[in-house]
């Protein structure tokens, strides 16, 4: 049993310190290439649509962490199953150490940007892991061999220092001190673990922290005024990505490749993309995994560069009707050229709420596509444009059965009261907020318990691409009752009841919720 117990300590300590020299390393030279990251990634990329569904539903934002540590739990379990069989069979620990490497390199190839180099960081947890659990297990091999069945141990002082040159002879009891050995080599093991992530934290940190400075120009275009609460605060504003770490860019050595189907390629830094004229623009942008009711969704005042005048710069060549946009991190989105001439407010955005990106919202550029949904139009952490067509090219989710057009459906939600809220009778205000991003929201109607649509009053909106907020002056009575919400848009088309899931085109129906009003 207490074999057993080493055995599997040795096997998690091991990784662990192999995993935490691998993620150091990682940090400071390829940061997204760490090993538990490189797998929790091709774990996302491989996840079917429906799992994945209902991992951003079930488990909102702490989907990542969730999954990482996951990912940490199997290592560690197959870990320790290699330190238990290791000890009677040597050879295990170089095959189990072999296959974890594999599998880690493996996951970091297969990434979208994976190269070459990405694989070191999971070849080096390999092999620390596996040098690391040879040396434990060598460790407790000689406890074993003085222990079982031998007579109390009485262990001497002067013992400790010939314990390692008496290997021969093992007669006399020696448990104690060869125990001691090794929790002082597991120890030793475990602080050089800690201390490499800690070193990987500060320099995550720290590399986090010097770059997001910008100086950010005055738009030549500003927004027009706007009720200050139309906007969501970016601390607030909802996070959908598959990005396990948030890519760390810096600004300098930034720079965006339009090519493809153009007539002259144009590679821009970041100071060339400032020094254009820049546009300041409302504009809500939501997730096609939105469940009817639910939270990603958000308004930001967003400063950046309008698309259009880049691309017809660049000279786009006659049939190109997809614009592939990629990131750092191997993520591609495909939008179509028309949303960039049409007139809407495309843009590459540099700013949000009057900063600059928030690293987890794209920092240093993102795409914004009025009108659709993130994953057809609004790509974080970008760095090229390819000018191609839809007929060459799947973008990443249209690949995973995502529709091709990403267009934003017709939509409400009722943010007040709180579903399952007590409420006393009389004047309840019943607040929320309804969106059709490019077509706009001409009405919002309220039903209480299935009865008559009544109209709501809509606050001021600066354009068609906001949300609109609305509020309803509703007389409470006692009961039970049930809420009901939709919205007609700026083409005259009621949201729709009929429930459709997010996949493949956004979730339709209409949101309710339930109160009870009791006297007070
Ligand atoms: N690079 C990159 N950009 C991305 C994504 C991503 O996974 N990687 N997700 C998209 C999706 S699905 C959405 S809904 C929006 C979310 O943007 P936000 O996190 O700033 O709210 O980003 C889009 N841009
Ligand atoms: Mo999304």
């Amino acid at each position: 049993m207490r074999g057993l117990l080493r055995g599997a300590a040795a096997g998690v300590l091991a990784a662990g310190l192999g995993i935490a020299v691998a993620e150091l390393f990682a940090a400071a030279a390829r940061p997204g290439a760490g090993p538990l990251v490189a797998v929790g990634g091709a774990v996302i990329d491989a996840t079917p649509t429906a799992v994945k569904e209902f991992a951003v539903r079930e488990l909102g934002t702490h989907d990542k962490p969730v999954l990482l540590a996951s990912v940490g739990l199997v290592v560690a379990l197959f870990a320790a199953l290699i330190g238990v069989l290791g000890q009677r069979r040597r050879a295990l620990v170089a095959a189990g150490a072999a296959v974890l490497g594999v599998a880690g390199a493996a996951a970091a190839l297969s990434r979208p940007a994976g190269t070459l180099p990405d694989t070191g960081p999971s070849l080096l947890a390999a092999a620390i892991a596996g040098v690391t659990l040879w040396w434990l297990l060598a460790q407790a091999a000689r406890l074993s061999v003085a222990s079982p069945g031998s007579a109390p141990s009485v262990s001497s002082p002067g013992s400790d220092l010939s314990a390692s040159s008496r290997r021969g002879d093992r007669a006399e009891p020696a448990a104690g001190t060869e125990r001691r050995a090794f929790l002082r080599g597991a120890a030793l093991v475990a602080g050089a673990a800690v201390l490499a992530e800690g070193g990987a934290l500060i320099i995550r940190r720290t590399a986090g922290r010097v770059r997001t400075d910008l100086r950010l120009p005055a738009p030549a275009s500003a927004a027009k005024p706007s009720d200050p609460r139309l906007v969501t605060p970016a601390g607030d504003f909802y996070r959908v990505d598959t990005a396990l770490t948030v890519p760390r860019i810096d600004p300098d050595a930034w720079s965006l490749r339009v090519h493809g189907m153009v007539g002259r390629e144009l590679r821009l830094s970041l100071d060339d993309l400032l020094r254009r004229p820049l546009i300041e623009r409302d504009i809500t942008l939501n997730c096609v995994s939105n469940e009817v009711g639910g939270p990603y969704i958000g308004t930001a005042r967003w400063l950046g560069v309008p698309l259009g005048p880049l691309l017809r710069e660049a000279g786009l060549l006659e049939g190109a009707d997809q614009i592939v946009a990629r990131s750092v991190e191997g993520m591609t989105i495909g939008t179509p050229v028309a949303t960039a001439l049409d007139g809407r407010d495309t843009m590459l955005a540099v700013a949000m709420n009057g900063a600059p990106l928030p690293p987890e919202h794209g920092f240093p550029v993102r795409m914004l596509t009025p009108g659709l949904y993130g994953y057809a139009g609004a790509c974080k952490w970008v760095t090229e444009l390819e000018l191609t067509t839809f007929a060459a090219f799947d973008a990443y989710w249209v690949k995973r059965g995502w529709a091709r057009a990403g267009t934003v459906r017709t939509a409400s939600r009722i943010d007040k009261p709180r579903p399952f809220a007590r409420l006393a009778p009389g004047p309840v205000t019943v607040a929320g907020v309804a969106w059709a991003q490019r077509r706009g929201i001409a009405k919002v109607e309220v039903s209480v318990d299935g009865g008559p649509w009544r109209p709501a009053e809509l606050l001021p909106v600066p354009s068609v691409d906001t949300w609109v907020q609305w509020r309803y002056s509703w007389r409470a009575t006692t009961g039970p009752h049930s809420l009901a919400v939709r919205a007609t848009d700026g083409d005259g088309t009621v949201q729709t009841e009929e429930r459709a899931t997010p996949f493949p085109s956004g979730a339709t129906g209409w949101h309710t919720t339930t109160v009870t009003v009791t006297p007070a």
